[in-house]
């Protein structure tokens, strides 16, 4: 769609505006798949990389044929957003082949613009471009500049942030962290005990680690956010209360949104292996809000080439607090889902997760209605 015809179709004024992960959806960024690359050896990105992932030591392009089928199902997830009455946009791709470097290091390549969660968060009326914690998609953000120069102009209220770049020197990571794996226990108790790849030298965090709930935001400590970046996000939003969980039964830790998914208020999917620990449950439970352990996923491996869990399953797009998208072959998801009292929307994108993740993945909230609501105004102590 050219941006004349989206002109036609929403003719409406810009509005920067989204306090948690359900209020009805109005308007949305969605990642594109051009050029993107299976990145070089760096220390995050090596740990997250599982074991036995057919990417492990390779690099550069993606296949042509695997970028056009992954293309054909994002243009297809914004035409069923679009039918639905939501304004998408998307992200201007770069050469990501090229080599780039800061005065610190330098890296073979770069990684792409899918997926948009991770790199741009949106809190109320501010979009803030995330530190980063690969040094691959530390030039990310200029992706989505053309889209955020742009909803600054139109929107006077919309705040444009970015956190602190981080340096992402050999400081930023354990050098001897990848020497203590040999095995997934091992891998276990390092994510159980919170020992982590990344170091507290400076604030690192992606945008996908945090899960919005209104005046209470959850950001996941592990691979992609280190605790001084959840302390940054505290201090960058004082009016907000910032949590910070971590899930033990996570072997490679990366972005909140296959583990801890707010559905709608008092409703969150929690992955079954994964699960909340009880000193973080209490806030949820004395609020009144359920827990609900996800269904199984429907496939027992991801797709080629792809570095994301099979817990894909639950990385739903929610639309309004009674209709939620799901990928189309996860028919566990999609009947647990139904069961909930959810229209559920199939969408076909297994194609597209080896680029990086599934429908809330490839999306970043611009317009959600509704304000700022207090869902949990019983707090527990130093939580
Ligand atoms: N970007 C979400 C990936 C999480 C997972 O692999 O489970």
């Amino acid at each position: 769609m050219t941006q004349a015809d989206q002109k036609e179709q929403f003719p409406g004024k810009t509005i920067v505006n989204s306090w948690n992960e359900w209020d009805p959806l109005k308007h949305v960024i969605v990642g594109i798949a051009d050029g993107c690359m299976i990145p070089p050896s760096e220390p995050a990105m090596e740990c997250k990389v599982p074991i036995d992932s057919d990417m492990k030591g390779q690099w550069g392009p993606r296949p042509q044929e695997t970028v056009d089928k992954a293309n054909i199902q994002l243009d297809n997830f914004a035409d069923i957003l679009r039918k639905r009455g939501i304004r998408v946009d998307r992200p201007t791709p770069m050469d990501f082949s090229q080599p780039i470097k800061t005065p610190d290091w330098e890296n073979l390549s770069m990684f792409g613009c899918m997926p948009p969660r991770d790199v741009v968060a949106t809190v109320g009326n501010e979009m803030l471009e995330a530190t980063m914690s690969y040094r691959c998609r530390w030039f990310e953000y200029l992706c989505y500049r053309p889209l955020l120069e742009q909803y600054f102009k139109e929107d006077p209220n919309m705040r444009w942030e970015a956190a602190p770049k981080p340096r992402l020197t050999g400081r930023s990571y354990k050098d001897n962290y990848l020497s203590r794996i040999m095995t997934i226990e091992d891998r276990l108790k390092l994510t159980a005990a919170k020992d982590f790849v990344t170091t507290e030298v400076e604030p690192l965090f992606d945008a996908a680690e945090l899960a919005r709930m209104g005046k209470d935001v959850v950001v996941q400590h592990g691979f992609t956010a280190n605790l001084a970046g959840i302390d940054w996000l505290r201090r960058h939003f004082p009016d907000l209360r910032v949590h910070a969980m971590n899930f033990p039964g996570d072997p490679y830790p990366i972005h909140i949104d296959c583990t801890f998914i707010p559905l709608r208020p008092g409703l969150i999917l929690n992955n079954p292996i994964r699960k909340a620990l009880p000193e973080h449950r209490k806030l949820f439970e004395i609020n009144d809000w359920q827990i609900v352990e996800a269904a199984p996923p429907a496939h027992k491996n991801p797709p080629p080439l792809c570095y994301s869990s099979v817990w894909l399953s639950m990385n739903v797009l929610v639309l309004d607090p009674k209709t939620v998208c799901v990928e189309a072959s996860e028919i566990h998801q999609m009947e647990q889902l139904d069961k909930l009292g959810f229209e559920v929307v199939p969408v076909p994108f297994r194609d597209a997760n080896p680029f990086g993740g599934s429908l809330h993945c490839a999306t970043t909230d611009v317009y959600r209605e509704g304000g700022c609501e207090d869902y949990f105004p019983r707090q527990v102590e130093g939580f």
